[in-house]
């Protein structure tokens, strides 16, 4: 008895252990990003010249989206900055391509999984372009960020919907767990996982039990219960990442 409480104890130190670690890692991460490529620190000239110019997008997007004029103003400078930084190497760059957008995904959000990333990039935008635009970058970072379950069930379900026909079919579900089961724990048990796993999330969001999620599926099984909207895989931040990302533009906007 002693023993295994000892045991316990340790392992649970060794949890909080870990814990610790990869939030301080991931302050680490968005600090890094934000003394790097998100830095909003910027020539008093320029950034007035820039805020003024783009007054009324601001004043449109602020319906839109759920950031404050001054949030949004802080998002102008990181897009911007990002564009500028592109154009360095590619002076006809027109915005900040989907790749730099990736990587702020990936560094600053801690949206490390890249199974679904192209998924998620046709959800975000399906355009031919390289670039997205200031509106799709504001857009984007407020579902992320602050976005409700009314926003975010769509934006996911698009994500899943592989075959675009609004429905997920036994072979669409089977995929999506496949690969989210590789990226969790490896290739070895991914396919039984999988299978397991099928039966039991079908089970819960089937409603109408004709073997495949519809939207009215998806959709109502999430309402009822929001643990299920990343059934499939994730596909947004977490709400630590999203936390810190936040807390690195939103409590500096008193000096601007
Ligand atoms: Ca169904």
């Amino acid at each position: 008895m002693g023993f295994l409480k000892t045991f316990n104890l340790l392992m649970k130190a060794k949890k909080i252990f870990l814990k610790k670690k990869s939030n301080r890692q991931r302050r680490e991460n968005v600090a890094r990003a934000m003394s790097g490529p998100l830095d909003i620190s910027m020539d008093s000239m320029e950034e007035t010249r820039l805020k003024k110019r783009n007054q009324h997008l601001i004043q449109r997007l602020e319906k839109r989206v759920h950031f404050s004029y001054l949030e949004l103003e802080c998002l102008l400078i990181m897009y911007y900055k990002l564009q500028k930084d592109g154009q360095a190497s590619n002076p006809k760059q027109d915005g900040v391509t989907k790749l730099q957008f990736r990587e702020v995904l990936h560094v600053a959000l801690d949206m490390t999984d890249d199974t679904l990333m192209d998924r998620i990039f046709l959800a975000i935008d399906k355009g031919p372009s390289s670039c997205i635009s200031m509106e799709t970058w504001a857009m984007a970072l407020s579902l992320f960020l602050r976005g409700t379950l009314e926003e975010k069930i769509p934006f996911c379900f698009a994500v899943y919907d592989i075959m675009g026909d609004g429905i997920l079919a036994r072979d669409t579900i089977f995929q999506l767990l496949r690969s989210s089961m590789i990226s969790q724990s490896g290739e070895e048990d991914a396919e039984e996982s999988a299978r397991d796993m099928i039966e039991v999330i079908t089970k819960k969001m089937d409603i109408d039990r004709d073997g495949k999620i519809s939207y009215h599926d998806y959709r109502n099984s999430v309402l009822k219960n929001p643990m299920l909207l990343e059934a499939f895989g994730q596909c947004l931040p977490s709400r630590i990442a999203a936390d810190a990302f936040l807390n690195t533009f939103t409590n500096t906007q008193s000096t601007f």
